[in-house]
């Protein structure tokens, strides 16, 4: 597995938090968000999941990944 730390801006709520996970899941991977820091723990399957997808799917939502 994977793990990565990604930046994520525009998240600032609960909401956005399960967004976030959400899309995460969805596009294959986990994610742990940490709003006080805008951070976002991602694991995945680098052999399945791509992690331009998971970019993606935080954008979607309309975050943005900052780093
Ligand atoms: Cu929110």
């Amino acid at each position: 597995m994977t793990e990565v730390t990604w930046k994520v801006e525009g998240m600032t709520c609960g909401h956005c938090k399960q967004a976030v996970e959400k899309a995460v899941q969805e596009a294959g991977g986990e994610a742990k968000v940490d709003l006080g820091s805008k951070q976002v723990k991602i694991t995945y399957d680098n052999a399945k999941v791509q992690p331009e997808k998971i970019r993606e799917a935080i954008e979607d939502q309309g975050y943005d990944v900052v780093s």
